[in-house]
């Protein structure tokens, strides 16, 4: 599939989608070939934008009979390359941004049905105008859109609580390779009726079918929240305290992030509007939030006395607890700053890895040792999701490095090495490479390397099984495979 897509193929899948319905120019189609992190840059001879299933249905199959590959795309911005056409040509992009109905929000049954192009903004606002939380919740989440969180299975910073978006899932609406729909898009908490086909879409970045709507979790909004920011000693402080807040606050605990002092001075020097809660420098920080039912008084209290005891224990070094929803956001812009902030400084080096929470300390004290030989002068920046084990481990060149420089070009050279080291130790502690970022075209090496090779094998029977014709997002997730000769 690399040949130009046949003109009367291109004239049908016009006709299918109406005037509006499509983009061509080069100045239209540009924002869909490049990717969020301006890793690739693809072409295509079309860019589609249906704005219904039926359209979404025709498309496919059009490509399905024609032979022409079919890329979804949403929100983009996915990390690892997943919604980015490759720049053969021959390749379509489904854009599914006009798909952006909110169909029923279900307040006594916690169920929120949206067409996949909802952005999770709207999904989330859907929610609480119904007086219900829908709480996936990342950076992005003005513009990423519902089927990308469901096809990379998105994470964030509410999973220690609620789960990641496949366990945020009822009930699916998908437009399979051959344009047929399955409609999956019931509310049931309980169907048991074998193989439970929606899971096999999650997380499959489009390489199976494309998401069309999807039924989702709702929750009990809370009353409020408790939100505070601790200065700790480092990783293994982060660990002990989230075991003890845990132990004390239980299922209130919604979010438990880590942010090294590095990460909080690239946000301070480069992000305008983050504060600095402390007088003088921490090594870290952990940002904790409790999510409060009512009355929510007594629980601010209740952390405020704990965080007390800590910080008397020495077991923190100081604590700041957010006194108004203006003080909540400001502690969340911080956190939620620093990936902009790390890429305004420069270069980067990005891990996306989980490990055992309890091993966590000891990986970030042999993964820096090991670096401190591969990269010297590289500062580690590896905040994150603590709570779920998820680190973004990631590293900028060292200070006074400038932008376009040699030492840039050759700390970016060092990038596959780095990865290879580190996604190497991740393996051994018994990590994933991959947390919640999805493999897209970025890490399909580092799926043969890594994964299980009969679970690798289940992927690519599933694949032959669903997508024969490979017509579905190719590359992405499993390389592709050279053609086998049978001469
Ligand atoms: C976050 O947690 C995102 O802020 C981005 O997952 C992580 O930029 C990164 O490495
Ligand atoms: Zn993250």
């Amino acid at each position: 599939m690399t040949a130009a897509p046949d003109p009367a193929a291109i004239a049908a899948l016009k006709v299918a989608l109406g005037p509006d319905g499509w983009l061509e120019s080069a100045a239209d189609t540009a924002p869909y070939l490049s990717d969020f992190r301006r890793l690739y840059r693809g072409a295509t001879a079309l860019v589609a934008r249906p704005n219904s299933v039926a359209q979404v249905s025709a498309v496919v199959g059009l490509c399905a009979r024609a032979g022409i590959a079919v890329v979804p795309h949403g929100g983009n911005t996915s990390y690892c390359g997943g919604a980015t056409p490759d720049a053969s040509g021959a390749e379509l992009v489904l854009s599914l941004g006009r798909l952006n109905r909110v169909r029923e929000v279900d307040a006594a049954g916690y169920a929120l049905t949206v067409d996949a192009g909802c952005t999770l903004a709207a999904a989330q606002v859907a929610a609480v105008a119904a007086g219900r939380l829908f709480p996936l919740s990342l950076g992005s989440e003005g513009s990423c859109q519902i089927g990308g969180n469901l096809s990379t299975n998105a994470g964030g910073t509410a999973v220690l609580r609620y789960g990641m978006m496949r366990e945020l899932v009822l009930g699916l609406e998908v437009v399979m390779p051959d344009g047929r729909v399955l409609d999956q898009l019931r509310s049931l908490r309980k169907d048991n009726t074998g193989y439970d086909v929606k899971q096999l879409f999650l997380g499959a970045e489009g390489t199976l079918g494309v998401i069309t709507g999807a039924c989702l979790k709702l929750f009990p909004q809370p009353a409020d929240y408790v939100t505070a920011l601790v200065a700790i000693g480092g990783m293994a402080d982060a660990v002990a305290l989230l075991g003890r807040v845990r132990d004390e606050f239980g299922d209130a605990v919604e979010g438990f992030e880590y942010i090294p002092r590095l990460a909080h001075e690239l946000a301070l020097a480069h992000v305008p509007g983050v504060i600095a809660p402390f007088d003088h420098p921490h090594p870290a920080f952990a940002l904790i939030e409790l999510a409060a039912p009512k009355p929510w008084p007594e629980l601010q209290a209740r952390f405020e006395a704990f965080l007390g005891a800590e910080v008397e224990a020495r077991t923190a070094r100081d604590a700041v607890v957010a006194q108004s929803a203006a003080q909540r956001d400001a502690l969340w812009f911080l956190r939620e700053h620093i990936p902009d902030a790390q890429t305004r400084a420069g270069a980067s080096i990005k891990h996306d890895v989980s490990l055992p929470v309890a091993r966590l300390a000891e990986f970030v004290d042999t993964a820096t040792a090991t670096l401190a030989t591969l990269a010297p002068g590289a500062r580690v920046v590896g905040y994150g999701h603590v709570g779920d084990g998820n680190l973004h481990y990631n590293l900028s060149p060292a200070p006074g490095v400038v932008r376009g420089s040699a030492e840039e070009r050759a700390f970016l050279e060092l990038a596959a090495r780095v990865n290879r080291v580190i996604h190497d130790l991740v393996a051994t502690f018994g990590g994933s490479f991959s947390a919640e970022h999805g493999i897209g075209r970025l890490k399909t090496g580092e799926l043969e390397r890594y994964e299980d090779p009969v679970a690798l094998s289940v992927m690519r029977a599933v694949k032959a099984a669903l997508d024969p014709a490979g017509i579905m997002n190719p590359g992405k997730i499993l390389a592709r495979r050279p053609a086998v000769r049978r001469d």
